[in-house]
């Protein structure tokens, strides 16, 4: 699969393959000894440890080993797709970047050397310590894994200023007019070609005095990017010595009176599920097939949506869903955290630096509609505003072309709804039900979903789109229960059903991501009692992707609704 940008002036070469391992459970992360490790073991990358058999939920350090080629004299750059949990990367034993953030990818520039072969050596940890790594903690509800689950890959650098970043923003779809913004290494004067293919588009001496240049232009091809005709095209920016080609869609994204538009064309319904990277066999580390299996999957329910919870996905996710015409909410990591993180600066930092390296990554994915950050944060207390308000503003800076939302757990008592483009309610209505003494609570649904719509008029937010973001009940894979009772596939069924009818037929509401795809690991120990084999088990498929009974319920509402 061609994974965009593509880099025509730079040799690239894939680092994926066997890699020299070694696992230390007490190894010192912070002041490494490298010499004493003897790698004797081999892992594979993209793979995290602790789903192979050998290191099975083991939480330590990794220290993974390759040898890179590069030619005497060359500078080259290695993009590491993803790690886990937090990691150092060597070059030769020399440290060149300390990543907290998992989920993003880690870029190195390696300076010219002698020497052809170069020693690099990642080192993982799923250690949770929040002094080293404030992005991740025990509590979360999916699992911390350690090790290198995403694509690496090498490129040797042009000689001189290199191409740093393209992106490419539609400024009106109609007319086919793209702002490109074009990022360079250095300041300097040079010849910038912005061609479609070998035909020259746009030819222009820039300076790059600020360190990046932005061209206006109208692309040859005006056909629109949609989710029933998802029309990508190809853009190059040749500045002589390099040449980098991105993947975009023409499309606008905007919001009127309670709905979301994609050029101009009102999103009937949001129709979709919220999705862990996670598989029982590969951890988050899932190859292309099952990638390409679960836009099958997706694609067959009638889904349009996606919620990539909770965090960013794997790009060749993204592609697909580019590929596919998935409409797709990309979102930060984050989870259920509290006013004491927002007020700390540290922990603010690494989500500015967290939500840079996500947006840089994923800028021109025409699937992304909206942007998500911290999931079901404690956005009840005014303390955490200022923290609120840098995300939101960040993005908006960042990426002022996508829609805004998070996922809240407060719906009406949240204090910092008005922030969002769109409202986004994570809600469990007869899951974690408000009367423990019914026996089949399901018809707390109705009245919450309908609440809901009703409330958000009363506050002065009936403009603004509502989706529910996650809404679902768990069914453990082959438990059937004539009784229909909780945890049985039967109880999960008759609850999609319920829920999603309702929110078909609701105007006020956008849109749904149900929660959630399929069951996900998740946390272990004492704290998992509520969740049976250690899975969030509220997946409509298990964590093989075998459907369970509500895959028939849901995919036959969502077809028809999508007619
Ligand atoms: C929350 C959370 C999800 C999951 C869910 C559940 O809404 O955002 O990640 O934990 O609850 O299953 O309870």
């Amino acid at each position: 699969m061609t994974v965009y940008p593509l880099y025509e002036k730079r040799k690239v070469i894939s680092c994926n393959g066997l890699w020299d391992f070694e696992f230390k459970k007490d190894f010192d992360f912070l002041s490494p000894d490298l010499a004493s490790l003897v790698f004797p073991s081999k892992i594979v990358v993209p793979g995290v440890w602790d789903a192979f058999p050998d290191w099975r939920g083991a939480r330590g350090c990794g220290a993974f080993r390759t040898y890179l080629e590069i030619p005497v004299g060359k500078r080259a750059k290695l993009n590491i797709g993803a790690i886990g949990m937090y990691a150092k990367v060597f070059i030769d034993r020399k440290e060149y970047a300390f990543q907290d953030s998992p989920y993003v990818p880690v870029e190195i520039e390696i300076p010219a050397s002698d020497k052809a072969a170069r020693e690099l050596i990642v080192l993982c940890d799923n250690r949770f310590n929040y002094s080293i790594c404030n992005m991740f903690e025990l509590y979360f509800d999916f699992y911390a894994y350690g090790g290198i689950f995403r694509d690496v890959e090498l490129q040797i650098l042009p000689e001189g200023a290199y191409i740093d970043w393209v992106g490419v923003d539609t400024l009106d779809w109609k007319k086919a007019k793209l702002k490109v913004t074009v990022k360079s290494t250095e300041k300097g004067s040079r010849e910038v070609r912005i061609m479609d293919g070998a035909k020259t588009v746009l030819s222009e001496k820039r300076s790059f005095e600020s360190g990046s240049e932005v061209f206006e232009l109208e692309w040859p091809s005006k056909e629109a990017w949609s989710s029933e005709k998802p029309a990508l095209h190809l853009l190059t920016v040749d500045t002589g010595n390099d040449s980098v080609t991105v993947r975009f869609g023409i499309r606008q994204v905007r919001t009127e009176k309670g709905q979301i538009l994609v050029n101009d064309k009102v999103v009937k319904k949001l129709l979709g599920y919220c999705r862990h990277e996670s598989h029982a066999q590969f951890g988050p580390a899932l190859p292309l097939s099952q990638l390409l299996a679960d836009i099958q999957i997706l694609k067959d329910m009638g889904c349009n949506f996606v919620r990539g919870s909770h965090y960013p996905q794997d790009p060749r996710f993204l592609d697909l869903c580019d590929e596919n015409g998935i409409l797709f909410w990309e979102e930060s990591l984050g989870w259920g955290q509290k006013a004491t993180h927002f007020t700390d600066p540290k922990f603010v930092a690494s989500q500015v630096d967290h939500t840079k390296k996500m947006i840089r990554a994923s800028y021109n994915h025409p699937c992304i509609i909206m942007r998500g950050f911290l999931n079901e944060g404690e956005t009840i207390k005014e303390e955490g505003r200022p923290c609120y308000e840098t995300l939101v503003n960040l993005i908006r800076k960042e990426d002022p072309t996508r829609l805004v939302s998070y996922a809240t757990m407060f719906d009406l008592r949240d204090l910092f709804l008005e922030l969002c483009d769109v409202i986004s309610f994570n809600t469990y209505p007869g899951w974690y039900a408000a009367n423990c003494e019914d026996e089949h609570p399901l018809g707390e649904i109705l009245p919450r979903l309908r609440g809901f719509v009703e409330k958000l008029k009363e506050r002065g937010l009936g403009d603004r789109p509502l989706i529910i973001s996650e809404i679902g009940a768990a069914a453990l894979y082959g438990w059937r229960d004539p009784i229909c009772s909780q945890w049985s596939e039967e109880y999960q069924s008759e609850y999609l059903k319920t829920a999603c009818e309702e929110i078909i037929a609701n105007p006020g509401i956008a849109g749904v991501a149900l929660w959630q795809f399929c069951d996900g690991r998740t946390y272990r120990g004492s704290r998992s009692l509520g969740r049976p084999r250690t899975f969030n088990n509220k997946g409509t498929f298990d964590e093989y992707r075998r459907p369970k009974m509500a895959f028939h319920t849901v995919k036959k509402l969502f077809t028809e609704a999508s007619k």
